[in-house]
């Protein structure tokens, strides 16, 4: 479905059971984007399984094994409109053995809704998504005080969890004073959709009107330019033709441009999208050009284009900040999976573990550690195996985020903070 208002890609994250699941069913039935006889065919099926309350989770929750235990295992997508945006909601599961499907959610998003439920209060995972959440670099949080109704809707309550969160939300980088925090009841649809009388004192938005205060994600084009090739095509008449997403700048006919790490230098004669020529092209837009001084074996897949004068930074080694989501034993220096950054797929070695943190609060908790192990974070020296583009994501935030893999699952995810670069030429 096309749409004229900004898309925005949020993730719902919070402990497991706290009512993301819910809270999610809940706003697409309060949008329009589920209809009430589909929750009612919910709401019959759950309680006669003896999974009553759970027909808005099931809107999110549609693996049999989720349904039955009642809990969220694998990301799903849905899309929602609100009067300014579009959004892909990504319901992320909860429970700590799914965290991996919870970080592919959050590296994916704009925005995010933490939802905590009012009478546990801040738990576990709560900590540990509003840290990867933060590393993943999503800085709008909008936060859902769920359950309220199981604690009669007490204003002191919610001014106790409210507190706990200010201190954990403050201790990663957010701006407490700029984040919203909402009363909800997404079971009974409390202040979702309307303030309701059930908190007369809670004066702020209720959450669907919340989520327009998010500011669109921002086209950085006052950037360098850097498009990560997808692919390399050669056009009879035409001549080389590469294919990619502008992430950041300004791409521009005439423009001189190098491609890293190929090292090679062109000028572009034309940009086309939807099979139309285009003067320019900006974030976002996926095109086509041909360059003049480019031939089709110069240039592949995982190259990035830039300007002549600024061109994409290739690394030596980077130092980087991870999160290790699984690793079958311990992480140690030598270690050399497949790094995943823009397009690029390269071997990188871990040639030194600077130190390890809490992934909680961020704090150093070991220096130089021997090894890293499921669910450390850690500040690390990576060394690719060839060269490659990665830039630190203070700069270029979309040139530096990168997963890394290793026999077909995720091992960690990251950011890159510096880089030693390599002399190109
Ligand atoms: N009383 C009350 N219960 C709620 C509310 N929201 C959700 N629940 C209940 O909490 C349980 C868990 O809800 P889910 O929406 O599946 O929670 P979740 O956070 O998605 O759980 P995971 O995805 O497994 O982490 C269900 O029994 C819901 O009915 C609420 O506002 N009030
Ligand atoms: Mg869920």
């Amino acid at each position: 479905m096309a749409s004229d208002k900004p898309h925005m890609n949020l993730a719902v994250i919070g402990h497991i059971d706290h009512g993301k699941s819910t809270t999610v069913g809940r706003m697409m039935f309060e949008t329009g984007a589920v209809p009430a006889h589909i929750i009612e065919g919910y709401r019959k099926e759950a309680e006669s399984k003896g999974k009553a309350t759970f027909e808005f989770a099931w809107v999110m929750d549609n693996l049999k094994e989720e349904r039955e235990r009642g809990i969220t295992i694998d990301i799903a997508h849905k899309r929602f409109d609100t009067p300014k945006f579009y959004f892909t909601v990504v319901d992320c599961p909860g429970h700590r053995d799914f965290v991996k499907n919870m970080i592919t959610g959050a590296s994916q998003a704009d925005a995010a809704i933490l939802v905590v439920a009012a009478p546990d209060g801040v738990m576990e995972q709560t900590k540990e998504h509003v840290f990867l959440a933060r590393t993943l670099g999503i800085t709008q949080i909008i936060i859902a005080i769920n359950k309220m109704d199981a604690v009669k809707y007490d204003e002191k309550r919610f001014n106790e969890v409210k507190k706990d969160l200010t201190d954990l939300i403050k201790m990663v980088g957010y701006k407490p004073d700029e984040t919203l925090f909402i009363p909800v009841s997404a079971l009974q649809g409390i202040n979702i959709k309307v303030n309701s009388p059930e908190t007369p004192w809670y004066k702020g938005l209720p959450l669907i009107a919340a989520l327009d205060t998010f500011k669109e994600p921002a086209k950085p084009t006052d950037k360098p330019l850097r498009l990560p090739i997808q692919d390399v095509y050669s056009i009879s008449g035409i001549g080389t033709v590469p294919v990619g997403r502008v992430e950041t700048g300004i791409m521009k006919k005439g423009m001189k441009v190098s491609f890293m790490p190929a090292n090679k230098d062109g000028e572009i004669k034309s940009i086309e999208m939807h099979h139309e020529e285009i003067p320019q092209a900006v974030p976002g837009d996926n095109v086509g050009f041909n360059v003049r001084g480019i031939g089709k074996g110069d240039i592949r897949r995982g190259d990035v284009c830039g300007p002549a004068e600024a061109p994409p930074g290739v690394a030596e080694e980077f130092t980087a900040q991870i999160v290790v989501l699984q690793h079958p034993s311990a992480l140690t220096v030598g270690y050399t999976p497949v790094f995943h950054c823009h397009t690029t797929q390269t071997a990188c070695t871990f040639t030194q573990l600077l130190k390890k943190l809490d992934p909680r609060t961020g704090q150093t908790k070991e220096e130089n550690p021997t090894f890293l192990k499921s669910g450390d974070a850690a500040i690390v020296v990576i060394t690719p195996t060839k060269p490659m583009v990665i830039e630190p994501v203070k700069e270029l935030p979309q040139m530096g985020r990168f997963a890394v893999r290793d026999m077909g699952s995720t091992i960690a995810a990251g950011m890159c903070i510096s880089i030693k670069p390599k002399q190109m030429r």
